[in-house]
């Protein structure tokens, strides 16, 4: 009944898991300790630790877990104009999936009580919540943990987003007895490819590499020795992604609010995001406009020519913006400006 519910939601998968002890938070401690995590220090702090090894802490009344995925976006534009373009990564190019994710989770929450007949309580999660997602996701039977550390959902790939919800009701058990098993076999694409050799092993991921990390967690400048790497990435990053053949294909249709909000929340002009001052930064990976722009690739040509022509005489009066110093997402607006002018001098 309530895989039909979350069906009828859009959630591409979904499942029920019995509440038990996670089996891999050691792994998740000893990651912690290893470093890996790099500033991402809440991480570590008792009210992560905790809850990530017992759900319970987070709704103490909780029976049943309701582990869902929501597929996004795979394709990416492709675009006419002559600017110079970075790339943002695909989950973060629509709405603020965090907000999608929860609405979603707290409608599936309102159509179970009304099912039940009885109001109950319910806990809904994603990605901030102190949760082992991939591993409840592959408990349920949603896909594999891969050897880029992503879930995979055979028939659809990793472009899912993940998120939970507890709910105080014994609900019927839809996990398999035992979870999918790595299918990667003898491959290791992902590893190959990733530009900042972030993957310490298969399954290990070292954040302080990842250009995901290095573009939205870390604050102040990106080391230098890593930006020749990162290309013209500036918001996430798709390498491990874009490589692995379980993503090959059309995989499954996208949610709608996770489609790309214009040309720019996907490949975005550097030299505008290079001259945005700290809060249109803000607003611009803020993601939670709701009056959607439209429009991907409608850029009319005319206007595309002159922004071609505006350019080389913009991109000479890029600069590092004082405004920009330790501010969340900071990188992404100096990382810009050099990937523009690579020997403007910033050297933040
Ligand atoms: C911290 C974090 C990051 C960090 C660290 C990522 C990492 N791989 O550890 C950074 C900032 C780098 C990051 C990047 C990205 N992230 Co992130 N991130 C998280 C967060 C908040 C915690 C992850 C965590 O605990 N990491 C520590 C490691 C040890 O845990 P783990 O990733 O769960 O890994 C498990 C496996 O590796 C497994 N394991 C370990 N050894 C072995 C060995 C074998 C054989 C097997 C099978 C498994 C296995 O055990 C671990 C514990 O369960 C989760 C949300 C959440 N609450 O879980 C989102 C989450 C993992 N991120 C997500 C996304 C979308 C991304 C990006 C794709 C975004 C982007 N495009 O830029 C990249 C992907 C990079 C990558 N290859 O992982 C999604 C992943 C969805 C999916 N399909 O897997 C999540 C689940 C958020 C969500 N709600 O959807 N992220
Ligand atoms: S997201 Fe990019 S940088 Fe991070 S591990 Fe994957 S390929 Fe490497
Ligand atoms: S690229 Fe290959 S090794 Fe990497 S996750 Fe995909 S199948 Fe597994």
């Amino acid at each position: 009944m309530i895989l039909d519910l979350a069906r009828e939601l859009g959630f591409a998968r979904a499942a029920v898991v019995p509440i038990e002890p996670p089996r891999r938070h050691e792994l998740y401690a000893s990651w912690l300790a290893a470093g890996h995590a790099g500033e991402m220090a809440y991480l570590a702090e008792p009210d992560h630790l905790g809850p990530r090894a017992d759900l319970r802490a987070l709704l103490d009344s909780a029976r049943s877990l309701v582990v869902v995925a929501l597929a996004y976006d795979r394709t990416s534009p492709v675009p006419v104009d002559a600017l110079v373009r970075g790339k943002i990564a695909r989950y973060a190019r629509g709405e603020d999936y965090h907000l999608v994710m929860r609405d979603k989770l707290v409608a599936l929450a309102d159509r179970l009580a009304r099912a039940l007949g009885a109001p109950v309580a319910t806990r809904p999660c994603v990605d901030s919540a102190p949760v082992l997602e991939r591993e409840w996701a592959e408990r349920g039977g949603l896909g594999f943990v891969a050897k880029n550390t992503m879930l995979i959902a055979p028939g659809i790939g990793s472009y899912v987003v993940l998120g939970e919800l507890l709910v105080a009701a014994e609900l019927a058990i839809t996990a398999p007895e035992s979870p999918p098993k790595p299918r990667c076999g003898s491959c290791r694409s992902c590893l190959d490819a990733c530009p900042t050799g972030a993957f310490v092993d298969a399954y290990v991921l070292d954040a302080r590499r990842c250009i995901s990390y290095l573009t939205i967690e870390h604050r102040g400048p990106i080391p230098r020795e890593l930006r020749a790497a990162i290309g013209t990435w500036v918001f996430g990053c798709d390498v491990c992604q874009e490589v692995c053949p379980f993503n090959a294909g059309v995989g499954t249709a996208p949610d709608p609010m996770l489609a790309p909000r214009s040309l720019d929340h996907a490949v975005p002009d550097l030299v505008a995001l290079a001259a945005k001052g700290a809060n249109q930064l803000r607003q611009f990976v803020r993601r939670t406009d709701r009056a959607r722009s439209r429009g991907v690739g409608a850029r009319p040509a005319r206007r595309a020519r002159a922004a071609a022509r505006a350019t080389r005489e913009r991109a000479r009066h890029v600069r590092p913006r004082r405004d920009h110093r330790g501010a969340r997402n900071a990188g992404l607006a100096t990382y810009a400006a050099t990937a523009v002018i690579p020997d403007s001098g910033i050297t933040r």
